[in-house]
């Protein structure tokens, strides 16, 4: 099972690197961390087993973070609206690829935090509001998915993170809560 220990802060090298492609289907041993990394995501959403675990809460996951540089990413983002479960998004993507993106842009108005960051970071941190991924599945199914809004920024959060890219990469050093106009705020 996979709990705060297993996951390396900022300063480590790893998080800098750019991660390698994964075979495909992938090994078991990539299938199984892959499950790993979804478990933790659920286990830390789990108000009970977050508490008795010290987990803190994440809707994102990827490999580097556990000091493994491969293209692997989890996340798990439940719909708001239990009538539309489609508007969440469980799932771990294998080598998964953004192959275009909007004009549009879009941040969180919290701004975004890391499970590899142990302070606050403030700042908005623009990204593309929709996206379109490619990814392979644990079956080594290739799927092609449109991304928008808080979904979207969660995985481009994840595939930076497979790239050696952090979030405060993003922030503006200058002008952290200065936004251009036209940016989509999601609150
Ligand atoms: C998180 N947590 O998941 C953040 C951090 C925008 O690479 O957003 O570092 F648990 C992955 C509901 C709403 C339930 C929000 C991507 C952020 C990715 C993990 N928590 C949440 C929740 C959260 C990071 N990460 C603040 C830990
Ligand atoms: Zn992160």
């Amino acid at each position: 099972m996979i709990t705060m220990d297993d996951i390396i802060r900022e300063g480590h090298p790893t998080l800098r690197d750019v991660a390698k492609e994964v075979p495909i289907p992938p090994t078991a041993e990539d299938v199984a961390l892959g499950k790993e990394m979804l478990q933790f995501l659920k286990n830390s959403q789990d108000p009970v087993k977050a508490e008795e675990l010290h987990l803190r809460g994440g809707v994102g996951l990827a490999a580097p973070q556990l000091d493994s540089s491969k293209r692997i990413i989890a996340v798990h983002v439940p719909s708001v609206d239990p009538e539309k479960p489609e508007n969440g998004i469980s799932t771990v993507m294998y080598n998964p690829k953004v192959l275009s993106h909007s004009v549009q842009e879009a941040c969180l108005g919290e701004g975004e935090g890391c499970l590899s960051v142990d302070r606050e970071v403030p700042g908005y941190v623009v990204r593309a509001a929709r996206i379109t991924v490619s990814y392979y599945d644990a079956e080594g199914e290739k799927h092609k998915i449109r991304l928008k809004n808080y979904n979207a920024i969660v995985v481009q959060h994840e595939i930076d993170h497979i790239n050696g890219i952090m979030f405060y990469d993003h922030i503006d050093e200058k002008n952290p809560l200065q936004l251009k106009d036209g940016v989509l705020v999601i609150e």
